[in-house]
């Protein structure tokens, strides 16, 4: 019996391996030369593909899907997130839409407590001393002073996969736990993490050292850091954000670092990426990472793996175990 080999189009390059394998299970095209695909191209992708693997820097909205042909049946993301699709609209029109969830939790953990470290401890600044024209003068007692991490609050804003993955890694750092979610976290967990849940984010942002957004970008979370609740924020206050640059108000955060009213920044996500704030770019107390939080080889191998599962279930005639419904969102 011939097996059925869906046309499978990958907007992005994948790992070798992530393409050789849906090389042999799909009828799979790939995207060697890694360009992003304009909107006509996507539009011409989801014309004809059975299955779409889209990323984030494909923008699969009304518009887009309201071109797609009947034979699209499954956008399978490389990728947790999926504001980058419009999902009500797809589910509306019968595609089942999957993501990568899990597998870059850690990596993503890992990156937040490097850009926490980073901020406070002027990490960047340092490293560009010795640079390749090395401009060190020599040690002097009072010069690239930071500021102690150890005994400080962190507040997370979200508190889930990723969330809980980071609170592990700064409560060994020495960091007093904090967090505002939806609802709090078990009690097992809040009790492992000795964490504080604050039901009222304006309030614990009034109180914390550093602050970290971990939460998925929805509609709900658009501007969740707006102008009025950074001002909450203390004037030595650090923050940082791994998740998506929608979730702060990237004018009035680049406004109150010009003007000194925060400590510094540590962003690895912008709100109109890859284009970033030029007042960011210029202040001394950001430091500024392109999107890649997840960017391991590893991560991208396990979420090409999801991409591969998801697909597979859904040919074998099952419902993919990644499946993202509007009322999760
Ligand atoms: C991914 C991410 O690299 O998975 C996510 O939500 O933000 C990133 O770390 C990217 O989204 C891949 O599409």
């Amino acid at each position: 019996m011939t097996k059925r080999k869906p046309l499978v189009i990958v907007t992005r390059k994948l790992p070798d391996v992530v393409e050789t394998r849906m090389r042999e299970l799909f009828n799979t095209r790939l995207n060697d030369a890694d360009r992003p695909l304009s909107k006509a191209e996507l539009v011409e992708a989801v014309k004809q593909a059975e299955v779409l693997v889209p990323t984030v820097t494909d923008r699969i909205d009304k518009t887009v899907l309201a071109q797609a042909g009947e034979q699209l049946q499954l956008i399978a993301n490389f990728g947790n997130g999926v504001d980058n699709i419009d999902v009500e609209t797809a589910v509306a029109r019968g595609i089942t839409v999957t993501n990568t969830p899990g597998v870059l939790t850690e990596d993503t953990a890992d990156m937040t407590m490097a850009l926490i470290l980073a901020v406070a401890r002027r990490l960047i600044e340092g490293a560009q001393v010795i640079g390749p024209d090395n401009t060190w003068q020599g040690w002097s007692p009072t010069w690239m002073l930071g500021s102690r991490i150890w005994g400080k609050r962190l507040g997370i804003i979200g508190m889930g996969r990723i969330g809980s993955a980071l609170a592990r890694r700064a409560k060994a750092f020495g960091l007093q736990i904090h967090y505002h979610n939806r609802k709090p976290v078990a009690p097992v967990l809040e009790e492992e993490l000795e964490a504080t849940y604050w039901e009222s984010l304006d309030q614990m942002l009034a109180r914390m050292d550093i602050i970290s957004v971990n939460c998925p970008h929805t509609p709900a979370t658009y501007h969740l850091l707006s102008a009025r609740r950074l001002k909450l924020l203390r004037p030595v206050a650090i923050i940082v954000n791994t998740a998506r640059g929608e979730i702060i108000d990237e004018n009035a955060l680049a406004r109150m670092l010009e003007a000194g009213e925060l400590g510094g920044a540590g962003l690895d996500v912008f709100e109109h990426e890859p284009a970033v704030n030029p007042r960011l770019l210029k202040s001394k107390r950001t430091v500024l990472l392109p999107h890649m939080s997840s960017a391991t080889i590893e991560g991208r191998i396990d979420m090409g793996e999801k991409v591969i599962i998801n697909i597979k279930t859904w040919v074998d005639g099952h419902k993919p175990p990644d499946r993202v419904l509007p009322s999760m969102l």
